[in-house]
């Protein structure tokens, strides 16, 4: 008799793009989302870069992620996510398209004190078609907002799911991630019935 071994369940993947400006905590978030050892590249920022990230806005930040971080969280026992963080500086922006190919959503992370720095992520989403949610990362010290405020600041749409997270807490994160595995789903749902119409 062949051995037939038991077929694993089927399992989707996918892919969300973390994004958002300079120390949102794009790599916090991943890290501790992730299951495996998230790939990293972050270098210490040097002399060159002075002036050209702003370094001066995160004092405690001494490296910088120059490529991209990735990481893979099983959601639900056959919907595994791949994680891929934003390079976050200007003069990685040419990666951008590569990086969101394929991906199903979009979280942009915002920090309520550089809100400006939301504004090309947020941008970018909306010219590609691409679902995102709003993700008000708060820091310590800083002043909290309401989220309506802060939606019309930004010139959020109505339908763009908003939320608050800690990015450092793991649960906090994977919350962030069903909402955009959810709201993506229901934009797709929503299209194949316009189509269909
Ligand atoms: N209080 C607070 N600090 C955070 C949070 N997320 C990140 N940080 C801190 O903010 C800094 C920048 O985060 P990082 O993930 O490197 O930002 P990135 O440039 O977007 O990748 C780090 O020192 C983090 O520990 C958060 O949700 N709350
Ligand atoms: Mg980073």
């Amino acid at each position: 008799m062949d051995f037939v071994p038991s077929s694993p369940r089927p399992s989707a993947s996918t892919k969300i793009v973390v994004a958002g400006g300079f120390g949102v905590g794009k790599t916090t978030l991943v890290g501790t989302v992730s299951e495996i050892s998230p790939l990293r590249t972050e270098a210490l920022v040097t002399n060159e870069s002075q002036g050209v990230d702003d370094l001066a806005q995160v004092p405690n930040k001494r490296t910088t992620t120059v490529a991209m971080d990735f990481g893979r969280i099983t959601l639900d026992e056959d919907l595994v996510l791949y994680l891929f963080g934003t390079p976050g500086q200007k003069r990685f922006w040419f990666m951008w398209d590569d990086l969101c190919q394929g991906a199903i959503g979009a979280i942009v992370l915002v920090d309520t004190e550089r809100l400006d720095e939301a504004f090309s992520p947020l941008d970018y989403f909306e010219e590609k078609g691409i679902p995102f949610i709003v993700a008000v990362n708060q820091f310590q010290g800083t002043r909290q907002y309401e989220l309506a405020a802060i939606r019309e600041a930004l010139a959020v749409p109505q339908h763009v799911p908003m939320i608050r997270l800690d990015a450092r807490d793991r649960e906090s994160a994977k919350q962030a991630l069903i909402r955009i595995t959810e709201y993506s789903l229901e934009r797709m749902a929503q299209a194949a019935t316009v189509h269909a119409g």
